[in-house]
This record gives C-alpha cells, sequence and structure tokens, in this order.
C-alpha cells in the first residue's frame, strides 16, 4: 500500500471511479498490484479475476481497504440533484396494501383468492372478463387492496431472493380441521425472515371437524401472538368456500395496512416490479407490472432486466385498456422486446438512448459473492456481517431442538446466530430459497439435499454444509462467528501445453513457443514447469500472446507465445501446466 501520507488533515485520499471498473483498472487506481485487489476481493466472499468487472459499491468498499474515498465522478452532481429533489419534497400518498396469500397444500389458497376476487374484483362494466395476469385489485368499500394471485411461500421468497420485496402483508391459511402442518411452519418462517406482519385466515370453520381453538394453539406454540392472548397477530375465522368471514378478513388487512402506514410518491417516473411475464402467440411478450413508486403511463419506456421497451398498451386485471398506473397497482403491458423475468425489477427511462445503455450495461455479469461459511467468516471478521442467519434441517424432529439451542448459544455480543427456519426432512428448493433471501447458509444435519435444491444453490451461491456429528457442526458455526474459518483453495488443472520453440523478449527474457494439448492455456493461472515428469518450476503466466496479440486463454490444438513471471530457462520439449485456484467447501 501507498504508505505516502496524505498532504493535510483533508481526510483520506480520494480516487474517482465509474460504476463498473475491472479489477486490474481498481487496482492501477489504488496503485496497487491486481493481486492485492483480488486477495482482498476474496477476503469478501468475492471470486474475480484481472479482467473482472466489479461493480462500484464493491470498488469503492475496496477502496477504503486501501485507505482511498472512492467517488464516481458524477457523485457531486447526483448529489447536488439529490438535494434538489429533496426540497422539491416527495409528496407520498396512501397506497393499497400489496397482499400475498400463502400456507399448506389444499388449506384453501386458490379458493380464498377466488372468494375475494368474485365478490371484490373492481371490474367497472358488467360482464368484464376477467383474466389472469398474476396479480389483482380488489375494491372494498372504496378502499382498494392488491392481491398477489401467486400464491405460496416460495414465489414469495424467490423474489426476495433476487432482492424485491412487493409484499406489505401475509395471508396465513390455516385449515381449521387440518391445523398447522410442515408448509404452515415454513409460510410463518419465510414471511418472519421477510419482516412481514401476518394474518391468519381459519379456513374451511363450515368442516364439522373444524377446531379453530386447536389451530390458535398451535400457532400460538410456534411464537405467533395470537392477538386475543395479548398480541399482534389477529386470527380470522373464515369459509372460503361459503364466502363466510371474508369481509371480516379484509377489514382486518386493511387494518394492519393503517398501521403500517403504507405511502408512495405518485409523482414521477414509475418504478416496480415483474410479476409475471409470457409469451403471446398474437400479442407478443406480455408482463404483468407492480407500480412501487410513480406513475406508470402508457407510451414509457421501460426496462426490466434485459427485457425492455416502449409501452405500446396497457390493460388492468379485469382486461380493461387503462392509460395509466398509480402504487400498487398491477397492470398488463405490452411492447417488452422479450419476455421479462419475474421478480426483475422495472424502471422507467427518458428515452430510448438510455434505456438501451442502461441495458447493455446490465448484460455484463456480475461476479456473485459466494455465501460459503470461510466467506461469511471473513464478512464477518471485516465487520461486514452482524447476523448469521441460518436453516437448519435434520432427519428426525428430535435433533431440531438440541441443535437450534446449541447454535443460538453461540450468539456473541457482535454477531448473532439466528435459525431461520427448522424442520426435519432433506433440503428443499424452498430452504434454498429462504437462505438466499436472507443471505444465510443450510446445515444438514444426517439429512440430504433434494436433487433440485442441489442445483438452485449453486445458481443462487448458496452454502450447504453436511454434518453427521453435532459437535463439529457447532465447531464450524463457532469459528464462523469468530471469523477464523479460512478458505480453503485447490489448483484445479485447467490445461497442458508443450514447449516447441524458445525465443528471446528484450536483452535477458525468454518467450516458449507452445502448443497447447490439453485444455486452455491461461493468461491468468498458475503454471507448473514440468521436466522429465518433474516439477522444476511454479509461478505465474506473465504474458500469453497469439499472433503479437494478448489473448486471455488459447484452446487445445493452437499455439502461442508464453511468458512466465521469474522463469527463462526453457527447455524443447518441457510441459506447462495451467491451473486455476478454487476454493473448496
Ligand atoms: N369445506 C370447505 N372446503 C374448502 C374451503 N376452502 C377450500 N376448500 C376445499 O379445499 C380444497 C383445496 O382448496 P384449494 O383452494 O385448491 O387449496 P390451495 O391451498 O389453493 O391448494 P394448493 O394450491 O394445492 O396448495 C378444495 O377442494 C376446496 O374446495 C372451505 O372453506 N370449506
Ligand atoms: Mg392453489
Amino acid at each position: 500500500m501507498d504508505d505516502k501520507k496524505p498532504a493535510s488533515k483533508k481526510g483520506p485520499p480520494q480516487v474517482e471511479l465509474p460504476p463498473s471498473i475491472t479489477v486490474k483498472q481498481l487496482a492501477d487506481a489504488l496503485k496497487v498490484e491486481p493481486i492485492k485487489v483480488i486477495k482482498q476481493l476474496m477476503r469478501k466472499g468475492i471470486m474475480a479475476n484481472v479482467n473482472q468487472s466489479i461493480d462500484f459499491d464493491t470498488a469503492s468498499t475496496t477502496a477504503t481497504d486501501f485507505g482511498y474515498e472512492a467517488k464516481t465522478p458524477k457523485e457531486r452532481k447526483a448529489s447536488a440533484a439529490r438535494k434538489e429533489r429533496g426540497k422539491a419534497k416527495a409528496k407520498l400518498s396512501a397506497r393499497p396494501p400489496v397482499v400475498t396469500v400463502m400456507g399448506h397444500v389444499d388449506h384453501g389458497k386458490t379458493t380464498l383468492l377466488d372468494a375475494i376476487r368474485k365478490t371484490n374484483v373492481t371490474a367497472h362494466e358488467a360482464g368484464a372478463i376477467t383474466q389472469h395476469i398474476g396479480a389483482y385489485q380488489a375494491l372494498v368499500n372504496d378502499r382498494k387492496i392488491t392481491f398477489l394471485d401467486t400464491p405460496g411461500h416460495a414465489a414469495f421468497t424467490a423474489m426476495r431472493a433476487r432482492g424485491t420485496q412487493v409484499t406489505d402483508i401475509v395471508t396465513l391459511v390455516v385449515a381449521a380441521d387440518d391445523g398447522v402442518m410442515p408448509q404452515t411452519v415454513e409460510a410463518i418462517d419465510h414471511a418472519k425472515a421477510a419482516k412481514v406482519p401476518i394474518v391468519v385466515a381459519l379456513n374451511k370453520i363450515d368442516k364439522p371437524d373444524a377446531n379453530p381453538e386447536r389451530v390458535k394453539q398451535q400457532l400460538a406454540d410456534l411464537g405467533l401472538a395470537i392477538e386475543e392472548w395479548g398480541g399482534d397477530t389477529v386470527c380470522v375465522p373464515i369459509s372460503a368456500k361459503q364466502g363466510k368471514g371474508i369481509p371480516d378478513l379484509l377489514e382486518n388487512l386493511f387494518l394492519v395496512a393503517d398501521i403500517l402506514e403504507l405511502k408512495a410518491d405518485p409523482n414521477g417516473a414509475a418504478d416496480g416490479v415483474i410479476i409475471e411475464a409470457r409469451l403471446d402467440k398474437t400479442k407478443g411478450p406480455l408482463a404483468t407490472l407492480l407500480v412501487q413508486k410513480g406513475t406508470l403511463k402508457r407510451g414509457d419506456i421501460v426496462v426490466a432486466g434485459s427485457a425492455w421497451g416502449k409501452i405500446r398498451a396497457m390493460f388492468d386485471d379485469t382486461g380493461k385498456p387503462v392509460h395509466k398506473a398509480e402504487p400498487s397497482t398491477p397492470v398488463e403491458v405490452l411492447g417488452l422486446n422479450e419476455v421479462a423475468k419475474s421478480g426483475d425489477r422495472f424502471m422507467v427511462f427518458p428515452d430510448e438512448h438510455e434505456a438501451r445503455s442502461s441495458v447493455e450495461k446490465q448484460q455484463s455479469p456480475k461476479p456473485r459473492p459466494i455465501l460459503s461459511l470461510s466467506s461469511l467468516s471473513s464478512q464477518i471478521s471485516h465487520g461486514q456481517i452482524k447476523e448469521l442467519n441460518i436453516v437448519l434441517k435434520t432427519d428426525v424432529e428430535g435433533s431440531i431442538e438440541p441443535i437450534k439451542t446449541s447454535i443460538e448459544r453461540l450468539s456473541t455480543e457482535k454477531t448473532k446466530t439466528r435459525v431461520i427456519h427448522a424442520a426435519s426432512g432433506s433440503i428443499t428448493e424452498s430452504d434454498v430459497l429462504l437462505a438466499a433471501a436472507s443471505k444465510g447458509i443450510i446445515i444438514g444435519f444426517n439429512t440430504p439435499t433434494s436433487p433440485g435444491a442441489t442445483q438452485l444453490a449453486e445458481a443462487e451461491a448458496v452454502a450447504i454444509r453436511h454434518y453427521d456429528v453435532i459437535y463439529k457442526l457447532i465447531e464450524d458455526v463457532e469459528k464462523t462467528l469468530k471469523g477464523m474459518l479460512e478458505p480453503t483453495y485447490a489448483d484445479v488443472l485447467s490445461g497442458r501445453a508443450e514447449v516447441r520453440a524458445i525465443f528471446p523478449r528484450g536483452k535477458t527474457g525468454k518467450i516458449a513457443g507452445v502448443y497447447v494439448a490439453e485444455g486452455k492455456a491461461r493468461r491468468d493461472a498458475q503454471v507448473k514447469i514440468l521436466r522429465q515428469n518433474k516439477v522444476i518450476y511454479e509461478s505465474r503466466a506473465s504474458s500469453l500472446k497469439r499472433f503479437k496479440e494478448d489473448a486471455a486463454e488459447v484452446s487445445a490444438g493452437l499455439e502461442c507465445g508464453l511468458g512466465i513471471e521469474g522463469f527463462v530457462d526453457f527447455q524443447m520439449g518441457d510441459i506447462i501446466e495451467f491451473y486455476r485456484r478454487e476454493r473448496i467447501e
């Protein structure tokens, strides 16, 4: 690091960083070797090579680590603009609540949504054909309420895993004859992890064996504070099938909404979330958007992930064309160039040019932080994480309590351990989503991971650890908390090449002309030089060229020029092995 002291007491030296920067450029800007930046990123759990781009937030915290204060060139301008906007004072207005219905299979989620929709649709014209767009608004005594028509906690948490929270209130449907079931528990934990209030609908009270009191007791045992017993969770007895108790349920949802004081600024350009999207054979890509802020208008230019376009037409949940949509309103829009991804955020841009360049920018992949125990460990030791969230799955119910208690006992003043969900059974996709959304990890005790969950965990970069001995499990969590768990790496062979020519470079340097026999020769690789099957030198590639052009990698069957840091003593027939450092869990 530069040990030149800043000239005055003005604080740390400043460095100007663009919104996206390669590791190499960042290292140059900070006047340190790229490997130092790479190592610092690893401590944050980010695996990035020299040529990979990182976003401004990552770059700026790294700059801070090296003693700099990061600024974007536009920052001054932007902060001035923010102040200006602040002066104009966002005019917040009340907005309708957005509700998601959750609950165990067959407890009546769909029946409830249908019942509400049938009696309270906002259809203005009689006979309007209601269509499924993934969300709808009901009108109750002149007040609007929005229901996400994609019931279930998996969809809810999938969105949250992608960084968007749309739900204000969860309606938990529990069949009064069946009581609390595994997915009821999951739904409660998912809602709690998202810090979303729950209103319980005790459904099927028309059934002769319905026992609402027993269900309330079960819910209380799970830690839900039931209103009648001094808590704040309301339980409303209903029969979705007979339409009984539904006005009471809606009234309670509005009460909770009033407590939450849900507000949004309906002025200005809209942003929000893609609820659902599909390809219509005749109309093309259709997407259901939920506006969260501002007002969406026909003709607006919208970007959602890699999809973008000008809104050509807009419909409400009854299929009626509309010109604008205010906060909490779901609309189906026509005009995006491709099928958007549900859960992606959308934003309105002032013109096509800016929209297009924003889409292009998003296309450079971001390195993903790996939420492994060891990376969490380093994030904890760097003070970036204060709470370690754990999803615990065990083989039998009896193992849950002792493990949970031991884990939670490990909480320190600085770092809390929180078991956000514990259940018996194999590790499922829903567990992975919950861990992803809560930036947590999954611990399996004597229990397997379902195949779908393994894939999803890879995609979501969620760490799953398996144990069969409790003390080992506790020990690892403890080490993680103390920030002591060091990541371990293995060298993975990525290619092999043979020296077929030797050229001078400069006065004393040498370049080997090599033929790549297997895999890939990589510029950013660790290399081993083998002579007669013995490793004679280990270092890094210093240059890789194909026909005088720098190359990041060269594939098998091709020739290239290779320089190696600190090594010139090439001989014909030497074998060069290229290795990639990989973290092992
Ligand atoms: N008696 C009675 N039956 C109900 C009531 N609500 C739902 N049912 C019945 O329970 C069954 C399941 O209802 P659904 O609404 O499909 O349940 P769900 O929660 O959407 O189920 P999944 O989507 O499969 O998770 C259906 O046969 C409904 O007719 C009710 O209030 N009373
Ligand atoms: Mg259903």
